[in-house]
């Protein structure tokens, strides 16, 4: 595949980028952290979407190479902002079942904890329920180890996968992301009783929740009155290269 060529060199020349998006607290409207998304660049000022890109690097494997340079970046960004004067805030990021099939996985992501000496609890790592649901035993044994080290877990796209409920009673997990579909569908019968089940699901669990693709007020509102802890989406910030991050981060401090 000569798309997956491209990707290899790309990735072996430092072409990809990581770029982050903000997460704001609902009751604070403080930004509380970031999700970090993979962004691959083309000569002609276009991206390759990751929705094409991440499954070939996932079917190929090297989704485990690329996965490590991720984790490294979003330590090494929560070390920098700590420099800069924001201490506390954390960063989410998205992992992959081949990084979890990885013998060394757990302890490669410990070890970039403690080469950055960033508390653990600033890093999230996302998951989705067709992660869960591949190999169970693996995921929650791996999860619980990352847990016990103060890693923070989240489940991601929540409400569009395949996950059997009883999962949510076996993974360590700290939060809920609810999937944009059902915020975009909020102002209808079907996406206003999925989100809000989901979001009470998440508070009688004791779980955080945030809600994804935020785009209008109206759908904050919704929400908000869901007793939804987070937001992320392109209301309040676009996912913005590591450049931006200082200078969004002080406008809105
Ligand atoms: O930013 P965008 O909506 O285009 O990202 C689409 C999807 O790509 C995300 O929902 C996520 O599942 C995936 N993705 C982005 N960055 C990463 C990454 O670093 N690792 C993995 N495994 N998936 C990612
Ligand atoms: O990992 P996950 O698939 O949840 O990644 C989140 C993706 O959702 C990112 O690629 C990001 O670009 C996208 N996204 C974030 N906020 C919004 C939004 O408000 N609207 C839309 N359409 N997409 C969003
Ligand atoms: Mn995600
Ligand atoms: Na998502």
């Amino acid at each position: 595949l000569a798309m997956l060529r491209m990707l290899r060199q790309d990735f072996a020349q430092g072409q990809l980028q990581l770029w982050y998006q903000p997460q704001i607290s609902l009751q604070t409207k403080q930004v509380v952290g970031m999700e970090a998304l993979l962004r691959w660049p083309q000569g002609d000022g276009q991206y390759v979407s990751p929705a094409i890109f991440i499954p070939l690097a996932e079917y190929s494997g090297l989704i485990v190479e690329i996965g490590s340079w991720v984790l490294e970046q979003a330590c090494l960004q929560i070390k920098q902002l700590e420099k800069q004067g924001f201490s506390g805030l954390r960063i989410a990021v998205n992992v992959s079942m081949p990084q979890f099939r990885n013998q060394g996985f757990v302890q490669s992501v410990i070890d970039c904890v403690g080469r950055y000496q960033i508390k653990p609890e600033l890093l999230e790592l996302e998951i989705t329920e067709s992660v869960v649901m591949d190999e169970p035993k693996i995921v929650i044994e791996a999860l619980q180890k990352l847990k016990s080290f103060g890693i923070k877990v989240a489940i991601d796209d929540f409400g569009i996968g395949f996950s059997s409920l009883s999962y949510l009673q076996q993974l360590p997990l700290d939060r809920i992301k609810v999937d944009r579909a059902f915020i975009r569908d909020i102002d209808q019968a079907a996406g206003e009783v999925i989100a809000e089940t989901i979001i009470s699901l998440g508070k009688r669990l004791n779980l955080s929740t945030i809600a994804e693709g935020v785009e209008t007020a109206a759908q904050e509102k919704a929400i908000l009155a869901m007793g939804c802890d987070e937001v992320q989406g392109f209301m309040y910030a676009k996912p913005m290269p590591p450049a931006d991050l200082l200078q969004y981060l002080q406008q809105s401090a």
